[in-house]
Formats: C-alpha cells, sequence, structure tokens
C-alpha cells in the first residue's frame, strides 16, 4: 500500500505555496493542509504531500526523500542535485537579475569587470559571469542581499526581482539578467512503475489546469458575410466552431484564445464586426 503512493514536496510557507496547494486542488486532489502540518495523505488520489522548505526541495527528490516536488528554477539551478525538470507549472514568475547603485554608470556586462557582487546565488551567478567572460568577485549571503551595497558590502547585487520594487526602494537598478524563473515540478531520473504511472496520471490532469489557466473560450454573434475574416482572427484548437443561429444570415461562434493576448483578439473581433461577445474561464483543458 505505501508503495502505491507518490510523494511530493512543495512549500512549506512562501511565495510558492499558494499557487502549489491551489494546483493540486484544481487537479482534484483533496488533502488537509494545517497549519504546522509536515505532511497529509490525500483522500482521493495516491500522493503524500510533504511541507517543507523550498531550498531542501531538489535534495529530498534527489534523496527518495521525495519522488517529485514543485520548486522554482531558481532553486534548482542553484542546487548541486541531479533531479529533472518535468514541466513549468506557469506561477511563482520572477527572474535572477544583476542590479547596480543608481549612480553606477552602467554601460555594458565589461562594466561588471572586478566589482564584488552580493548574492545568495553564487553558482548560477558564476556560471553566468563564466559564460560571459567576465571576472567579479561573489560575495555570498544569505538573505537581504539588496541593502549590501549601502552598507558597503557589494558594489552590485544579483538578486531575484519580480516587480522592481525592492530594488527601486534600495537606490538600485537592474542591469543583467542572468536568468527567468517559474515554478517547475522536478523529479528523480529513473522513477519506478508503480509510482511512474501515478506521476503520469498526475501530470494528465496538471497539465489540463495549465493549459485551462493559459486559455480562455470565446462565443461571439456575427453576420455570416463576416465569417472568413473572424475564422482568420480565432484559431481555436482545430478551429472554431460555427454555428447557424435562428436569425437568418448570422451565426455563433465558438473557440478557445490565449489567455495572455485576449484583449487585442477581441478588439479585432469587434472590428470585423462580431456581436454579443462573451470570454469565460476555463477549468480543466485536455488537448
Ligand atoms: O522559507 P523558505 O526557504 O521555504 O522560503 P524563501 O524565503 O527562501 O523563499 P520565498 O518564499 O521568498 O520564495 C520562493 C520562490 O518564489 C523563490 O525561490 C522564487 O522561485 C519565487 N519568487 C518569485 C520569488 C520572487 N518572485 C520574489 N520576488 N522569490 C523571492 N522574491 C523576493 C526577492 O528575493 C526580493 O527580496 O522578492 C523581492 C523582490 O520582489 P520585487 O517584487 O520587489 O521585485
Ligand atoms: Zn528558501
Amino acid at each position: 500500500m505505501r508503495d502505491e503512493t507518490l510523494k511530493i514536496a512543495i512549500q512549506k510557507s512562501g511565495r510558492l505555496s499558494e499557487g502549489s496547494i491551489d494546483l493540486l486542488r484544481r487537479a482534484g486532489i483533496h488533502f488537509e493542509n494545517g497549519a504546522g502540518k509536515l505532511k497529509s495523505i490525500a483522500s482521493n488520489f495516491p500522493l503524500e504531500i510533504l511541507f517543507v522548505r523550498d531550498d531542501d526541495i531538489p535534495r529530498y527528490v534527489e534523496d527518495s526523500v521525495a519522488d517529485i516536488g514543485f520548486v522554482g528554477q531558481n532553486v534548482l539551478g542553484e542546487s548541486c542535485t541531479e533531479v529533472r525538470e518535468v514541466e513549468r507549472l506557469g506561477f511563482g514568475k520572477c527572474r535572477l537579475a544583476v542590479a547596480v547603485r543608481e549612480a553606477f554608470r552602467y554601460e555594458s556586462v565589461a562594466d561588471l569587470e572586478g566589482v564584488r557582487i552580493a548574492t545568495s546565488y553564487p553558482r548560477l551567478l558564476g556560471r553566468y559571469l563564466e559564460r560571459i567572460g567576465i571576472q567579479a568577485e561573489i560575495h555570498e549571503l544569505s538573505g537581504s542581499v539588496e541593502i549590501a551595497p549601502s552598507v558597503g558590502l557589494a558594489d552590485a547585487v544579483c538578486d531575484l526581482v519580480s516587480s522592481g520594487s525592492t530594488l527601486f526602494t534600495n537606490g538600485l537598478k537592474e542591469v543583467e539578467t542572468v536568468m527567468t524563473s517559474e515554478a517547475v515540478i522536478i523529479s528523480r531520473a529513473g522513477l519506478q512503475e508503480p509510482k511512474l504511472r501515478i506521476l503520469n496520471s498526475l501530470l494528465f490532469r496538471l497539465r489540463a489546469v495549465i493549459a485551462a489557466r493559459e486559455n480562455k473560450y470565446i462565443l461571439l454573434n456575427a453576420p455570416n458575410s463576416h465569417l472568413p475574416e473572424i475564422e482568420r482572427i480565432l484559431p481555436g484548437m482545430k478551429s472554431p466552431t460555427v454555428m447557424p443561429l435562428a436569425v437568418p444570415g448570422w451565426s455563433s461562434v465558438h473557440s478557445v484564445i490565449c489567455d495572455e493576448d485576449y484583449w487585442e483578439v477581441v478588439e479585432k473581433l469587434k472590428l470585423a464586426g462580431a456581436e454579443g461577445i462573451l470570454v469565460i474561464s476555463i477549468d480543466q483543458m485536455f488537448r
């Protein structure tokens, strides 16, 4: 019975916790996540959930404490583990960036030569500097990296950025992107049955939730004479569904559009003669 369960490690409390729990719940998995809980067993899916610190997740997966995990690509990249990235999860997006003081006259990466850079990501920064052929001094700090220049510990920082407001508040400006990051599923290579079968079943559900988030369902009415142009704007999963309305000469068009640019698509559809446009969120989408 025990071997029939897949163990997943997710962040206990922090920026990835809510997104991780929400994703599993939307995939129809029921579990408790009461405060102080270290693990939970799903009631309707063979999954055991371990709540841990994000930095420990790659190591736990490598050491078989967990079979898979949800973790940021930044943490995965900084860890010295052999675990593999299985799927992007579409949340926890940020970038690891180099920032310098506002007054620093920065023109190109050549200006980083010989500079002292404070970071909690010495490996990722080291690999980046090597790739671009710059020799700089890496000063490792475990937290509050953004204050290092103002207290004289460093000339620059390399830290995670999302809105940029932390850098701005600390009088820093972003000058280079070391990597972009988002939450991903990681797994140990060579996972065996029956865990592999459970992982594939979990992936099937998660992909449907992620695809649903990235798309919207659109319905509209249009005069038949405008359909060719409307169909060009709406590619859909295969092609749009077109059905006649009770009113002669009019049709109802249904399709799926990308969440990112749907405002633009709706504007184009309106200009192409569409009326009564409805845009609806999708719960799950199986491609
Ligand atoms: O306790 P535990 O070790 O589990 O958590 P943690 O404190 O190490 O991590 P946490 O919860 O802060 O972040 C978890 C993961 O979220 C990171 O590893 C990233 O993959 C992702 N993530 C996404 C971020 C950010 N966005 C982010 N903005 N992690 C940290 N930040 C911090 C950044 O370090 C800086 O201090 O937010 C600040 C910058 O934010 P802006 O919006 O001001 O630019
Ligand atoms: Zn952490």
